[in-house]
């Protein structure tokens, strides 16, 4: 059977290469590097279907652990080349980068650089065959890795490619057994490779992708006639689209072809996939930078020739416009060139212009037609809401550096500062209410305890954007009081205070309140949380009294174990902080000798951010679920009474 002689071990000493150093060829020899093996040949059936050759690619997981791929494109060429004098298929299976060498393969637009080739996946596999149908014929090949005086000869053709019949078929078939001499685990993952072609089948409209697995007879057809517009809306599903269907652009220039997809949703992120080839370039690049310019101008003439921008309004910088963007650009090209850390950076510098000639002129027709310019309206609104926030933000940021400048800070709203200037040992009392403010001015160490009163209820900070947030005075005397900054201007070597201590009464309203001020701290000053600086005040719920003596009762179990043995005594039940004597304040809740406090931590901080939308957020939906899960409807603290503070 092993018709191969030394003239072919010669041939095949690039393949030896790659079996000494897998990592340099696929990165790691782990379940990365194991499917790369599958990645390569499916990508030279796509590239053939794609280019136009055929429709369809098949891609079967095996019981015995191999992986075959068919495409019904042409068949890879079986006729011998010119300078090497070996089979087209030999080719492509034992020559390093064959691909480009070879006269014949010239596709338009193809991965290049980043695939290492299919020669490599049967480097690192234990055997491969070829089946070629084409012109009514079909051959075969197979190649073997094979051990030889100790030493493992990689991709040996043991069966040179032979004609075996007739057929009406066209295509090629390909399929290995990856070898488990070089991969620990020899696995194909299902949803890896489903994920794969999924991506695969949005990037080349109309191609049929079929994944068989035979190991567990699972079977997927993937189809997408709409192309990355398909994508863009399989990526906006569950995010509130501003508008369907997608904004959809392509075109061909000096043999580049571009296509986008564009739409937005109801919030604040923005996601572009880019692609060239069919390959990601998470790394952006100069198709990016095309596609950017070209929106932003398109958008900017769109507003001012439908007069939407106003003289007062924020003139409008690019970011405004990509504020709830999802959108996938694709473009095909030939000879690209990748740079960045990874590698998935296009540096083309013709992309750049080329698709920004595209997608101005697409998006100049799209907005152009009356039926669309709903959608620019709903875009140039999104912008207008994007460029306020970037403008508050900014003034908020002028105004706590302006305010952290004065000292004393007798400016910042009602502050009551303390007169000792060292922030370890100083402490700032958020107090709700004027006069419960009044009496723990009255009752503090006046020497390192600040109070700040609050008059009203301050934003939830949950359900308002930033620019709202910070327009609301109470909130922006916290931050000035405060003295760190916020969000990404936080610096926590300012702040003015070692203990941050909320002082709400015990009642629904202060509840309320305490959850709004540590929703703030979470969302804006995180750090005060994680480093141990914010802490919630407990004034006492009750004092019982006899002749002879007072007690001051924290919780009900306290209260209970009191007077369970007292027989004459008179309860007073404390509703807020403002029954209490200034004395009492100081004695109960703010003297450090007898206070007790909770200082607030976080332990994890994703179940934390679940918690917090879930509690303080818009969607109703969740909280409803969860309280009527776990509420005892016997106290008074049930959903309807919930949702009424939080709207009040
Ligand atoms: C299951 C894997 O490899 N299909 C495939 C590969 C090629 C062709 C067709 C092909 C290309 C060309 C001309 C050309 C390749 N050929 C070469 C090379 N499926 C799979 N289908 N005729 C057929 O590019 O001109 C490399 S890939 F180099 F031999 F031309």
């Amino acid at each position: 059977m092993a018709n191969y002689d030394s003239k072919d071990l010669v041939v095949l000493e690039g393949l030896d290469a790659v079996r000494m150093r897998p990592g340099m060829y696929i990165g790691t020899t782990g379940p990365k590097g194991l499917h790369h093996l599958l990645w390569e040949i499916i990508d030279n059936a796509i590239d053939e279907v794609a280019n136009g050759y055929g429709n369809k690619v098949e891609v079967t997981l095996h019981k015995d652990g191999t992986a075959s791929v068919f495409d019904n494109g042409r068949g890879i060429p079986v006729s011998p080349h010119p300078k090497l004098k070996i089979s087209g298929v030999e080719v492509v299976f034992t020559q390093l980068h064959a691909g480009g060498k070879f006269s014949d393969h010239n596709y338009k637009y193809s991965g290049g650089l980043h695939g290492v080739g299919a020669s490599v996946t049967n480097a690192l596999s234990r055997y491969l065959e070829v089946t070629v149908y084409k012109d009514g014929k079909k051959y075969f090949a197979r190649f073997e890795s094979i051990e030889k005086n100790k030493k493992i000869h990689s991709g040996v053709p043991v069966q040179h490619l032979k004609e075996i019949g007739n057929t009406t078929l066209k295509g090629t078939y390909v399929r290995f057994l990856p070898d488990d001499r070089v991969f620990k685990d020899i696995t194909f993952d299902f949803d890896t490779v489903y994920e794969r072609l999924k991506e695969t089948a949005f990037l080349n409209k109309g191609i049929h992708i079929e994944l068989i697995d035979e190991r567990s007879n699972k079977k997927e057809s993937l189809c997408y006639e709409g192309g990355i517009r398909d994508y863009v809306t399989s990526l906006t599903m569950d995010r509130k689209p501003l508008f369907v269907p997608p904004i959809y652009i392509e075109n061909e220039i000096d043999d580049t072809f571009v296509s986008v997809a564009i739409q937005y949703v109801d919030n604040y992120t923005e996601s572009i996939f880019s692609y060239v080839n069919n390959i990601p370039t998470p790394e952006g690049g100069t198709h990016e930078v095309g596609f950017k310019t070209a929106l932003t101008k398109v958008l900017n003439d769109f507003a001012k020739k439908h007069g939407l921008i106003k003289d007062k309004d924020i003139p409008f910088i690019g970011d405004d416009f990509r504020e709830g963007l999802v959108a996938v650009l694709s473009i095909k090209m030939k000879n690209v060139q990748f740079e960045g850390q990874t590698k998935t950076k296009l540096g083309n510098v013709e992309a750049r212009s080329r698709v920004e000639t595209v997608c101005t002129q697409g998006l100049n027709e799209f907005f152009a037609s009356k039926k669309n310019e709903n959608v620019g309206n709903i875009i140039i609104e999104k912008a207008k809401g994007a460029a306020r926030v970037r403008a508050a933000a900014k003034r908020a940021k002028d105004l706590t550096r302006a305010k952290n400048s004065i000292e004393g800070s007798m400016l910042i709203g009602k502050l009551a500062n303390c007169t000792s200037k060292n922030p370890d040992i100083n402490e700032v009392f958020i107090v709700e209410g004027d006069s419960a403010g009044g009496t723990a001015k009255q009752g503090r160490d006046r020497y390192f305890q600040a109070i700040l009163p609050l008059r009203g209820k301050p934003l939830n900070s949950e359900k308002k954007r930033i620019d709202q947030v910070l327009a609301n005075e109470e909130i922006r005397t916290i931050i000035g009081a405060i003295g760190t900054g916020i969000g990404e201007d936080f610096k926590l070597e300012n702040l003015k205070y070692n203990k941050i201590i909320i002082l709400s009464d015990a009642d629904q309203d202060g509840m309320h309140i305490r959850c709004i001020l540590l929703t703030f701290f979470f969302r804006y000053m995180r750090p005060l949380i994680t480093n141990g600086n914010i802490y919630v005040g407990m004034p006492p719920l009750y004092k019982v009294k006899t002749k002879e003596k007072e007690w001051y009762c924290y919780t009900d179990e306290e209260l209970e174990a009191i007077t369970s043995n007292l027989k004459n005594y008179t309860l007073q039940r404390y509703k807020g902080l403002g029954e209490m004597s200034a004395e009492q304040l100081w004695s109960t809740t703010m003297d450090p000798a007898r206070r007790s406090m909770i200082r607030v931590t976080v332990e994890d901080a994703v179940q934390a951010d679940k918690e917090i939308s879930m509690w303080m957020g818009d969607d109703v939906g969740p909280r409803k679920d969860y309280i009527n899960k776990n509420a005892n409807f016997n106290k008074q603290d049930n959903f309807d009474n919930y949702e009424k503070k939080e709207n009040e």
